[in-house]
């Protein structure tokens, strides 16, 4: 079976939902790459060093990132000998088939993107990241979600220090119908964390979704602070926080990249979210961030809508960017 139909298969497992979201959410990057393949398979009328080079130049463009690009164009120069592929427009395929094998790999299975819930209670999950990569905005989004499935959530505003954050998150909240547990402006976020466990204990609640300060400006009391936090989290919660979440904004490219590392460094990073993917046109970076810092990406922001936040899944990517060429191909 051609790896386009194997693709199609998977994604009409879910909603038709899942689905436009990923498309509309990933337009501008569509756009872009569409463009820019089109043109290239145009040019060529036999697949030689020159194609790839220009490939190259064109995901490299897209934000897929240098280190990931050349690894990718290796394994297609193989399949495509491998396949005696002559026609420039056959690669197309193949490249699909690469990208979904790359964020894949061998020892990642379909789920990788669902939330580690703890099986016996309580489940905490702290989110991470610089200021105004979405953090407080996820946090809604997120709790949104696990409620619609029926979980019991509280909120816990750990971002006290920069001013209405506190009160932005308490709105999410309202909104959700979820509540929040907070202190006053500028108090320890620590002491947050402990009243908010104790709260989430006592109220016997399924989720607790804590909010950081993500002043990078400071980075090692950043770095302090988080640890701090994590450190009260765990002596409440034996195996807490059962996931890091470190968020981060698409538009920033590569420098969420270089984020991502110093975070990793300061404290364990189990999975990303990746915001405002409706906002760029190099939506690339989810590859460069999987392949680069072997860290899922869990959830995408494909817009601002409150179930604009989706579990990532490389499948609905891949058709997201490649779906409009692929429908060309069958129409041939
Ligand atoms: N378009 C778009 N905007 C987003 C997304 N996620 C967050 N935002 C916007 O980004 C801005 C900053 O978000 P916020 O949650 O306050 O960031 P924080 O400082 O990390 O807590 C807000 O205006 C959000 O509406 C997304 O996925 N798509
Ligand atoms: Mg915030």
């Amino acid at each position: 079976m051609s790896f386009f139909k194997k693709l199609k298969e998977t994604i009409s497992k879910q909603t038709e939902t899942v689905t436009q979201k990923f498309k509309s959410g990933l337009e501008k990057s569509r756009s872009n790459l569409t463009e820019g393949l089109n043109e290239l398979f145009a040019k060529y009328r036999k697949v030689d060093e020159d194609f790839f080079e220009e490939l190259e130049e064109i995901l490299i463009m897209a934000d897929v990132g240098v280190n990931t690009v050349m690894e990718l164009v290796e394994e297609l120069k193989l399949e495509v000998k491998r396949k005696n592929i002559q026609d420039p427009k056959e690669v197309q395929e193949v490249i699909s088939e690469k990208l979904v094998e790359l964020y894949k790999g061998d020892d990642r299975s379909d789920d990788s993107f669902e939330l580690n819930m703890n099986p016996d209670g309580l489940t905490v999950v702290l989110f991470v990241g610089v200021n105004g990569v979405g953090k407080t905005t996820s946090i809604g989004k997120i709790a949104h979600k696990l409620k619609s499935d029926g979980k019991k959530v509280l909120l816990a505003a750990g971002d006290t220090f920069r001013a209405g954050a506190i009160e932005q998150l308490e709105v999410w909240g309202e909104r959700v119908g979820v509540e929040t547990i907070k202190q006053g402006e500028g108090s320890d976020p620590a002491a947050v964390m402990y009243d908010a466990v104790q709260a989430a204990k006592a109220r016997k609640v399924d989720v607790l979704l804590c909010d950081t300060a993500g002043r990078l400006q400071n980075k090692v009391n950043l770095m302090k602070e988080l640890e701090k936090v994590r450190n009260v989290i765990a002596r409440e919660v034996p195996g807490a926080p059962h996931e890091v979440l470190l968020v981060i904004d698409a538009t920033t490219g590569q420098n969420g990249l270089v984020q991502a590392k110093t975070f990793s460094e300061a404290t364990n990073v189990s999975g990303i979210v990746l915001t405002k993917l409706d906002g760029t046109a190099k939506g690339g970076i989810v590859l460069a961030i999987r392949n680069e810092l072997k860290v899922p990406v869990k959830f995408v922001g494909l817009g601002e809508k409150m179930d604009d936040l989706q579990p990532f899944q490389a499948e609905q990517f891949v058709y997201g960017l490649f779906g409009d060429m692929m429908k060309e191909q069958e129409g041939q």
